[in-house]
């Protein structure tokens, strides 16, 4: 209850009223209202008797307007002009087995922004061609073949399967939805049917951030238990691909095998997002790695992908967690391009719900309102002979303070939840 509240008077900042008010008058509405000295101008009648849509002149707050101006003796109502806005639930047929899609409220979100803008590049088996990805798949290059063709030849396309979720042509009609709606999928293939190897992932990761497509999120599904630590090569290439302009956001898989996941790479390196994965009735799903690694949860059982084709599975694992987090902040970092991915990964896990069993859950909605809600300060031109530009900010106003307040009733929330 508290936490419900707690997140209206977050909303109550995320959003705001326009600069508008709608009055109705006893009699007819009169080209202009004085409020307390402030003027409102009738901009138009409404088809509604004795109603006027009057802008408010100068930059007096809209809500404190509205409850004064409900005082005045020639006034029946006031009431802020709110924003509306279209509630999309796409028209492809396989929607309604995508139960994982409403659960994290990605349908909320495409009510605001629908299509991220930024490429998502996938370090996986590669890529086939499907109807629902027409468009959506820009070829980037094979580094198991070392070839310019990153083709799947596995029967099961796992790297096509995380594509799907990721970029699947949206409200066109057929097959599944895709996450960003429509957004863009960078194909990098560093594994074959039976795996890949560190080296085509470094390779893969330096490529996504600084080929011919710049990805602004890594979506990387692998990884391994071996050696038990980050390697240091890795580690070096994270840090490359964090220090690119765009910004790159890196989301990894925790891994499947119900054990710490400090245990396995990519997960346990440094500047990463390491998801985990719940299954269907909202808990951790029994597969799933876990521990002070993972970030965040998301739907990872019984998830539609399309193999390719027309060819749909349902399948488990943190490999389809994963991209549905790597979708979301696409989403976000369209909006806030400039967000570094600790910024992101702060995000996530402060507007998380909770599962019955206590781990954080992905709410993509709350994750897109309060990401939004910060502002870039400054563009600030990086000195040295680096070259580049750094975008330097700051969370600034109502989006901050209520962040801070949220933070503060958090914890409040959390010292009274401990026995
Ligand atoms: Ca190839
Ligand atoms: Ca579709």
């Amino acid at each position: 209850m508290v936490l419900r509240v707690l997140w209206i008077f977050v909303l109550s900042f995320v959003f705001s009223f326009g600069e508008e008010l709608i009055v109705k008058t006893k009699g007819d509405p009169p080209p202009q209202l004085t409020v307390n000295g402030d003027r409102l101008k009738l901009v138009k009648k409404l088809p509604l008797p004795n109603t006027g849509l009057y802008r408010v002149e100068g930059r007096a707050e809209v809500r404190e307007l509205t409850l004064r101006a409900q005082s005045l003796p020639n006034v029946v109502y006031a009431e802020p002009n709110y924003r509306i806005k279209p509630y999309l639930i796409p028209n492809d047929p396989l929607y309604g087995y995508q139960w994982y899609l409403p659960v994290v409220k990605l349908p909320a979100v495409w009510d605001i922004r629908t299509s991220a803008s930024v490429i998502t590049a996938v370090l996986d088996t590669g890529i086939k061609p499907s109807q629902d990805l027409d468009g959506r798949i820009l070829k980037g290059y094979d580094f198991v073949d070392n070839d310019q063709d990153p083709t799947d030849t596995c029967v099961d396309s796992h790297g096509t399967a995380v594509a799907s979720i990721i970029a699947s042509l949206t409200n066109n009609n057929w097959g599944m939805s895709g996450v960003t709606w429509s957004g863009q999928v960078l194909m990098v293939r560093v594994s074959d049917c039976n795996g890949g190897t560190l080296s085509a992932l470094i390779e893969g990761l330096i490529y996504a951030a600084q080929g011919p497509y710049p990805a602004s999120v890594i979506n990387i599904s692998l990884g391994s238990a071996d050696p038990g630590s980050c390697p240091q090569s890795l580690q070096e290439a994270i840090n490359t691909v964090l220090s690119q302009p765009q910004r790159p956001v890196i989301v990894v898989a925790a891994g499947n095998e119900s054990s710490d996941a400090s245990r396995y790479f990519p997960a346990n390196c440094n500047g990463v997002i390491v998801v985990g994965a719940t299954d269907t009735q909202g808990k951790k799903a029994s597969f799933s790695n876990y521990g002070d690694k993972v970030d965040i949860y998301a739907p990872g059982s019984s998830i539609l992908v399309n193999v390719g084709g027309d060819v749909f599975y349902k399948w488990d694992g943190t490999s389809f967690s994963t991209p549905i987090v790597s979708g979301t902040v696409a989403l976000i970092k369209s909006q806030r391009p400039e967000l570094e991915w600790y910024q992101v990964r702060d995000y996530l896990r402060l507007s998380a719900s909770y599962t019955s069993d206590g781990f954080p859950f992905l709410n993509a909605y709350m994750a897109f309102l309060t990401a939004s809600s910060y502002q870039p300060s400054q563009v600030v031109a990086a000195g040295g002979g680096g070259g580049g530009c750094q975008i330097g900010g700051e969370a600034s106003g109502w989006g901050y303070i209520s962040l801070i307040v949220f933070l503060i009733l958090r914890w409040m929330v959390r010292r009274v939840s401990v026995p």
